[in-house]
């Protein structure tokens, strides 16, 4: 399926832009930087914003998410803007009850659990997506020629909060559902990848540029388990956007492209690629010229800054960004992104010298 004619990238005003040109395994003058979590507490602006209004009614009211999206940019000049959203949204928006507790996330009083559970999930009729559209079409307006990026949640970290009943350190509920009753969980991945890869979709179609899969807890399970008892809905939910295409300036014809993510899944990277990403998202575990190596050196990465160096003296923070650039390198083509998201209590002027320091490095390189 084509885009429509106005959307960014098929109008031009995003598809040469150093985001989407990276990401496509093209390496520019400018390294693109954005950050996990750009959006959010970190920011005063948002907590001034939100006072009062609950996460997913922020979600739901398409100014309120639009203007929480756009306060990143303005701050902070990153490349992109990512959907301000949660995860959890599609499956609000399907009708099952969730909330997102503050400090804590996602929470669900009524767990999926059994066969009759999975067999009673509403299917989400796509005309509920309207306010999501309605945020992404508005946000797009106002980002120019700055690309926004849509995400969503990936079957198994969806599962893993609709099984345990709201976060959990290691899943172990929705890995026990796995194998004590795999039809049951067969029938509850096909049924995360539909009202996910339907979110994502929506997304795009309103105007984002790129997408991200988050499959952020996926790093709980054995490549054996994510192989076959994951990734086939993985592929499933992006097969809904896979035929996305558009021409590009070189009037060549290009899909959108799509980032893949987890946390502590450096051993999973190959196999998170091969369900149909073009971009691995790498977190602060592995080195960026390690992943590339597990990837064959043929895909372009993301990453992978440690949160934790946020808060060190600038000099050792500048190191750790020096080499995370230098070993991207090793890779086609490099965004670079925090390894996971902004800690809240991050000090947002860091934030901003860093985009600026990456920006002026390869600025200088390129140069040189
Ligand atoms: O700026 C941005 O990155 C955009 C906003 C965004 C994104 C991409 C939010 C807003 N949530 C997400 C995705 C998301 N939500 C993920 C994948 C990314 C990741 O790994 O961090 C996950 C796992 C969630 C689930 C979730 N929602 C959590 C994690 C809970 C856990 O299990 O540890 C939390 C804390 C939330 C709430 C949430 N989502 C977003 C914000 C700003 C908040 C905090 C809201 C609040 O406290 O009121």
């Amino acid at each position: 399926q084509v885009l429509p004619a106005d959307h960014p990238l098929q109008s031009g005003r995003t598809s040469a832009s150093p985001l989407v040109t990276t990401y496509q395994g093209t390496r520019g003058p400018v390294t693109p930087i954005w950050m996990m979590r750009q959006a959010g507490r970190s920011l005063p602006e948002y907590r001034a914003l939100r006072v009062g209004t609950d996460m997913l009614d922020a979600c739901l009211d398409p100014a309120m998410a639009s203007e929480i999206t756009l306060q990143p940019v303005r701050r902070h000049g990153v490349d992109a803007g990512i959907f301000f959203s949660d995860i959890v949204v599609p499956i609000k928006l399907a009708g099952v009850d969730v909330s997102i507790v503050a400090g804590k996330g996602p929470v669900l009083p009524h767990p999926v659990r059994t066969a009759l559970d999975v067999a009673a999930l509403p299917e989400l009729d796509e005309k509920a997506l309207a306010p999501i559209s309605e945020a992404v079409a508005l946000t797009v307006a106002a980002l120019g020629d700055t690309p926004l990026i849509g995400f969503a949640g990936a079957p198994f970290t969806l599962a893993a909060y609709l099984v345990e009943g709201g976060p959990s350190k290691d899943h172990i509920a929705a890995r026990t559902m796995m194998h004590s009753d795999p039809k049951t969980w067969q029938a509850l991945m096909r049924w995360t990848a539909s009202v996910t890869g339907a979110f994502l979709r929506a997304q795009l179609l309103a105007g984002a540029s790129a997408a991200q899969l988050f499959d952020s807890w996926a790093g709980a399970l054995s490549l054996a388990d994510y192989t076959a008892k994951v990734a086939p809905a993985s592929a499933l939910a992006l097969s809904r956007v896979h035929g996305l295409q558009y021409t590009a300036p070189d009037a060549a014809t290009r899909t959108v492209p799509i980032v893949h993510f987890g946390v502590g899944t450096g051993e999973l990277l190959g196999a998170m690629h091969d369900v149909g990403a073009d971009v691995m998202g790498v977190d602060w575990r592995i080195p960026l010229d390690v992943a590339s190596r597990r990837l064959g050196g043929t895909v372009p990465l993301q990453g992978n800054i440690d949160p934790a160096f946020l808060a060190a003296p600038w000099p050792v923070l500048e190191a750790h960004v020096l080499d995370v650039l230098e070993r991207g390198k090793a890779a086609p083509s490099h965004v670079v992104n925090l390894g996971h998201g902004v800690p809240p209590d991050a000090d947002p002027a860091v934030l901003t010298r860093v985009v600026s320091f990456v920006h002026e490095v390869a600025g200088e390189a390129a140069a040189a």
